[in-house]
């Protein structure tokens, strides 16, 4: 098996220079090389799909609507242990008429599984900052610091994919609900991942699409919950956030999330 991996980027225009700090030169410096994350994707494949996955990823990245890509690194690279076997989460969407509403769901279901008003201010702080992140950032429960070790970055989930047979009725199941799209079952296979980690207590996404403006919460618990107009139409913030305990270490949580090799079903 074969995980292919896409990541689309354009370099930021220069701006005035200004007096920096010799801080928050290091970190421009560090935004320059990386740019505006455009999108990603990614996915573990037989060798066989690996010329008709590469394809579809390029013309994704080419076609976005948070702008055209001046650089597309596509990577494919053969998984070096077996995949983990992982169930999916089950699906269920709220109604939300209103993102103001939305930020009340997301309060009382992570409250509710036990996560600290400082861990959420840290969390809400993370999806509605003006620079979005290129990965995930990891908020501890209770103290509500960030423990990620690149904190512009954060943490990239990745080599996950989902059983061919358990792709079929997935798609057969989400189609009944009208919602069978590339971003729901991405975005479900990736949450489903994310919590099957014991350190991870629950993760809320906001997508950094300005179009997209269904988000979600998810957990061990609660399963898959969709929220429909977490934010405004035309909102280019967004962003991934798990709340995590210390319970495994964070580098053991980490390398779980971007290297373990998990495919589901
Ligand atoms: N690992 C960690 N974080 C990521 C990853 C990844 N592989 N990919 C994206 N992110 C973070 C990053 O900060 C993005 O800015 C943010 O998540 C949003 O990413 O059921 O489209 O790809 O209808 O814009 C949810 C679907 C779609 C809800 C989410 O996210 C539904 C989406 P996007
Ligand atoms: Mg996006």
């Amino acid at each position: 098996m074969w995980n292919i991996r896409m990541r689309a980027s354009k370099k930021y225009r220069r701006q005035k220079p200004r007096v920096r700090s010799q801080e928050s030169d290091v970190r421009s410096r560090k935004t320059a090389t990386t740019g505006l994350h455009i999108s990603g994707a990614e996915g573990i494949y037989e060798a066989s799909d690996i010329t008709k996955i590469t394809e579809s990823y390029i013309k994704r990245a080419l076609i976005h609507s948070r702008g055209t890509p001046d650089k597309i690194v596509i990577t494919i690279e053969e998984l070096e242990q077996r995949p983990r076997h992982i169930p999916l989460l089950p699906v269920h969407t709220v109604q939300c008429p209103t993102p103001d509403q939305a930020r009340g769901i997301i309060m009382r279901s992570l409250t509710d599984l036990g996560i600290s008003q400082k861990a959420l201010i840290a969390g809400f702080r993370v999806l509605s900052a003006e620079r979005t992140m290129r990965g995930a950032a990891l908020v501890h429960a209770t103290s509500g610091s960030r423990l990620e070790p690149d904190r512009a970055r954060g943490i990239r989930v990745s080599r996950f994919g989902i059983e061919k047979s358990a792709l079929r009725r997935l798609s057969r199941r989400l189609s009944r609900d009208g919602i069978n799209t590339t971003a729901v079952r991405e975005a479900l296979l990736l949450a489903s991942k994310v919590a099957s980690h014991p350190a991870v207590i629950a993760e809320v996404c906001i997508s950094d699409d300005p179009d997209y403006t269904t988000g979600y919460v998810a957990s061990r618990s609660i399963g898959y919950t969709r929220i429909p107009n977490i934010k405004k139409r035309g909102d280019m913030r967004g962003g991934r956030v798990f709340f995590v305990t210390r319970k495994t270490g964070i580098n053991a949580l980490v390398a779980y999330l971007e290297r373990a090799p998990v495919l589901l079903y």
